[in-house]
């Protein structure tokens, strides 16, 4: 029988591959968009305009996490065996400015879901996507699963709440329920108001003339990235154990934002020194320190590993974002 998946964010970089994988594996996939989503430019778009696809194992729902109603009399109807959530309010520096939406989407949105499953006669099997924001200033250097919360920020606040309360309705009310704690995951369909993208995507327009300058916030600071691809693939894997439990997705390397720059103004023969500026405006009020996983659990449990190396990644981006613009 065709397993059916759900995915909330399926318009999401994150999103968009996972409903590649579950397709390529025979899964029908739902997803819920926002009233406001645009198809036919989205993530999806080479999906949609798929008639073999579209309408027959891929089916998109009007829903959002702040309309548990609707989400319900949805999620009563197509009846998933697999739930992922993705969707959420997910940049980092953005959650100061609004902490509310922030939490209302990311924490309540997540709780509401759940509560949603406890009264469905046949819950799915539900994966949350949990962040290493969760860790803010951990102590612990390299983060696992069992490394205490010490968010910074209002979204790793909101992460900590959402997953905290997956772990209590698996304890509690028997779901079979895990949190995946992705580390930062990258590539060309990565949102433009994050850093790797930002800095791939002027490489390419500066090599084409078409700008000239790239205003940057802290280039100091560091992250574990690895390729959005290899991280739903983990998403996946997690649900298919036999058992539901939490999982740490990373690459256990660091790098900073100035290797993004260097990497991807290397691979299209460019010296960044002509071109990169410093901007106050992207400086946050608080930056966490030494992010960094050891997956070594979902190496072991599921057989994971992260395939693409920084390097691969940010020149990946960086030619997609020339192509893009040719
Ligand atoms: O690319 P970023 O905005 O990603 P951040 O804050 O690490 O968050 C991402 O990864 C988390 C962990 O997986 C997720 F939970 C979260 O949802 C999101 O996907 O910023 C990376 C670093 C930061 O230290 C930031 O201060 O880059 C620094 N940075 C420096 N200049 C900048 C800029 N970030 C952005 N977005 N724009 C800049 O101009």
């Amino acid at each position: 029988m065709t397993k059916i998946a759900f995915i909330t964010g399926i318009t999401g970089q994150d999103g968009s591959y996972l409903t590649e994988l579950l397709l390529g594996q025979g899964y029908d996939v739902h997803g819920a968009v926002r009233r406001t989503s645009s198809l036919e430019r989205s993530r999806l778009a080479h999906l949609y305009a798929d008639a073999t696809i579209y309408n027959r194992r891929l089916f998109l729902h009007y829903a959002d996490l702040d309309d548990p109603t609707t989400l319900r009399r949805v999620l009563f109807k197509v009846k998933p065996q697999e739930l992922y959530h993705l969707a959420g309010q997910s940049h980092v520096g953005l959650s100061f400015e609004i902490p509310e939406t922030t939490c209302e989407f990311t924490a309540m949105g997540t709780l509401r879901l759940l509560e949603i499953l406890r009264d469905l006669p046949d819950p799915p099997r539900f994966f949350h996507a949990a962040s290493s924001e969760l860790f803010g200033r951990p102590s612990q250097v390299p983060q696992t699963e069992t490394t205490p919360f010490a968010p910074i920020n209002p979204y790793g606040c909101a992460k900590a709440f959402a997953t905290q309360m997956v772990r209590i309705y698996r304890e509690t009310h028997g779901l079979f329920a895990v949190n995946g704690i992705l580390f930062n995951h990258e590539s060309p369909r990565r949102g433009e108001n994050f850093v790797t993208r930002k800095i791939c995507r002027a490489a390419a327009a500066i090599k084409k003339g078409l700008q000239n300058e790239l205003t940057l916030g802290d280039t100091r600071a560091q992250r574990d990235w690895g390729h959005a691809r290899d991280y739903v693939r983990g998403m996946w894997l997690s649900l298919q154990h036999a058992t539901p439990d939490d999982y740490l997705f990373a690459t256990g390397k660091l790098h900073s934002v100035q290797d993004v720059i260097e990497t991807a103004f290397a691979a299209l023969a460019l010296d960044w020194r002509n071109h990169v500026k410093f901007d106050a405006h992207f400086l946050r009020p608080a930056e966490p320190l030494q992010l960094v996983g050891d997956a070594s659990k979902a190496r072991t449990v599921l057989g994971w590993s992260p395939q693409t190396p920084f390097t691969a990644l940010i020149q990946e981006m960086t030619r997609a974002e020339l192509d893009t613009l040719a």
